[in-house]
């Protein structure tokens, strides 16, 4: 699932002013028709997978944030959706912005997502993040209050392991939850992660596929556990509830680090012997 790297000439917002927070004006009417249109068909096609995948949380959000509606979302109108639900806004950014940037922009509520949409070659995917991985598969659960109140620890929690050399771990955090988190409901597993929201293949492999490994959710072992980002997932995480990751994860994390300075790292695939595993 390698896809080429966008060039930076195809993406009009790395040559666009930066402001000190690394957010770029969106310039709404600039996008064409055609951009429009392929966020339509990106939309469509996932809306077709979507329901009984994801979690009703990110449908429900959707929904009321309406997102369906035809076009690339202005983020200023968007946000005052969204504002007026959790307190989040979207802010536009160019795309990847530095550790420090993102977080602080998380801590206050605001959700960096790149402006640009991908090229028509880039359709399946695209490694960088979009606007319709960031504004489809994030903000919905943005708009959700336990959620939204993770994403603020989360931000606040970067702030400081950025300062106390624990990103690499708090890192993972976020990959196997905010981008390939699955949560166990009354009707079964459901997807709350981004990255699996925002693919339609994915959608279909993590929860279905005999392949990969399903895994409780557990804080400790997420951090010690690699990830790869240029392929399917070899092992999924798996919560309970989203008020049990907020809760268990606006717990220091100091002690946790400490606590596994001396723990080696562990690939992501093959599980060990404390993993419950889960069956898809
Ligand atoms: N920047 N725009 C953007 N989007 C991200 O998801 C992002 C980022 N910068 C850093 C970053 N993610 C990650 O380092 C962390 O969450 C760990
Ligand atoms: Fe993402």
């Amino acid at each position: 699932m390698t896809g080429p790297k966008i060039a930076s000439e195809l993406n009009p917002y790395h040559s666009a002013p930066r402001k000190a927070d690394w957010t770029v004006d969106q310039r709404w009417h600039v996008y064409t028709h055609a951009e429009h249109e392929r966020w339509d068909r990106l939309v469509a096609r996932q809306n077709q997978i979507l329901p009984a995948r994801a979690c009703d949380a990110f449908l429900d959000a959707k929904d009321h944030l309406r997102l369906s509606q035809s076009g690339i979302p202005d983020f200023a109108s968007l946000s005052r959706r969204l504002s007026a639900l959790t307190g989040w806004t979207v802010v536009p950014v160019a795309g990847l912005v530095p550790d420090p940037i993102f977080f602080a922009h998380l801590a206050n509520r605001r959700f960096p997502a790149g402006a640009f949409i991908r090229p028509e070659q880039n359709f399946d995917y695209l490694s960088e993040p979009d606007v319709f991985h960031d504004i489809f598969g994030h903000v919905p659960m943005l708009a959700v209050p336990e959620f939204a109140d993770f994403m603020v620890a989360y931000g606040e929690a970067g702030l400081r392991a950025a300062q106390s050399g624990h990103l690499t771990r708090l890192a993972r955090l976020y990959w196997y939850t905010v981008e390939f988190g699955l949560v166990q409901t009354a009707s079964g597993l459901r997807i709350f992660g981004a990255g699996i929201l925002s693919s339609p293949a994915e959608a279909v492999y993590a929860l279905t596929s005999p392949s990969p490994a399903r895994i409780v959710f557990d804080l400790e072992r997420t951090m010690r556990t690699r990830y790869i980002i240029d392929d399917f997932q070899r092992i999924y995480c798996v919560i309970d509830s989203l008020e049990g990751l907020l809760q268990r994860c606006t717990l220091p994390f100091a002690p946790i680090y400490d606590s596994l300075l001396e723990a080696p790292d562990l690939e992501p695939g093959p599980t060990t012997a404390e993993d419950r595993l889960i069956s898809a």
